[in-house]
């Protein structure tokens, strides 16, 4: 099922880098998914092509104005339409089922579920505000969702925009070479939701520093118990939410529960 993004923005060149560029340049490249940007200034007819306005009740900044932005959605809505009515196309990415995102930084917290939630619906139209904010208006008449990347101020929503993508391209059937990368990466269920263990190449020696001796021994099973342990140790040190939450879907096995034990217990961490 091809993905297709839309996105409602005053800055649509942002989003180029990802059509072009690494693994979802590839796969737009692949027609895995697509990508169709709406800029709300070019549905406004006055000179000056404003798109914001003071806030009522007053305050610094200035606030995006609704009606352009609905403009922008209405003509994304229906383009999505005519697309999910090719035969190309599955019904999937319709219109009564397409999400309307709007990145915020009082939206719900990004993660990996949402990513592969994105794939699933086929896609979804994403808002980006720019100045202190947009019409509530908007937001209660059109937004489905809201998800912010993390507590800290950026310019606008259209980066947050592209970290999502990127995060929900990557993971269309097809985009990457093999599919054990993906399942290999920190948060993915295979990992059972921890962060990635370390990686190393050539050369074995470099600047004085060995590569661990488990990584050249040939034991396969010898490296997969090392490489869960250093998992392990990792997500205990940096990310102990990690560890509890795989606890909690029983996704720790009694050998697992063990190596944790004798982190705890040991009084430093070279284990
Ligand atoms: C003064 C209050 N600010 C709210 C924290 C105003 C404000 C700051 C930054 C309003 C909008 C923005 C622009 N940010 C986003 O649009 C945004 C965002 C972010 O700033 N951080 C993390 N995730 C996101 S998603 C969209």
């Amino acid at each position: 099922m091809p993905m297709r993004i839309d996105v409602l923005t005053l800055f649509p060149s942002f989003f180029t880098p990802l059509i072009e560029s690494g693994v979802t340049g590839r796969a737009h490249h692949k027609s895995l998914w697509s990508l169709h940007c709406w800029d709300p200034r070019q549905y406004v007819r006055n000179v000056h092509r404003t798109v914001d306005d003071r806030p009522y009740g007053g305050g610094p900044g200035m606030v995006m104005l609704a009606e352009p932005l609905q403009a922008a959605l209405k003509d994304a809505q229906a383009a999505r339409q005519a697309d999910a009515s090719t035969p190309a196309v599955e019904p999937a990415a319709s219109l009564a089922t397409t999400p309307v995102i709007l990145l915020s930084p009082s939206g719900e917290r990004f993660t990996q579920r949402h990513a592969h939630a994105l794939v699933a619906t086929g896609g979804a139209i994403f808002v980006c505000g720019r100045y202190e904010g947009i019409d509530q208006r908007f937001i209660d008449q059109h937004v489905t969702h809201e998800y912010s990347l993390g507590d800290f101020v950026l310019s606008g929503g259209e980066v947050a925009a592209m970290a999502m993508i990127d995060s929900a391209a990557r993971l269309v059937p097809g985009a990457l070479h093999s599919d054990q990368s993906a399942a290999q990466d920190s948060f993915h269920e295979s990992n059972d939701g921890l962060l990635d263990s370390p990686h190393y190449t050539r050369p074995e020696d470099w600047q004085g520093q060995a590569v661990p001796e488990v990584l050249l021994s040939g034991n396969h099973r010898l490296i997969e118990r090392w490489r869960r342990e250093q998992a392990l140790k990792l997500s205990w040190q940096r990310r102990p939410d990690l560890i509890h939450a795989a606890r909690q879907q029983q996704r720790l096995s009694a050998q697992d529960e063990a190596y944790l034990q004798r982190l705890m217990s040991a009084k430093t961490i070279e284990l």
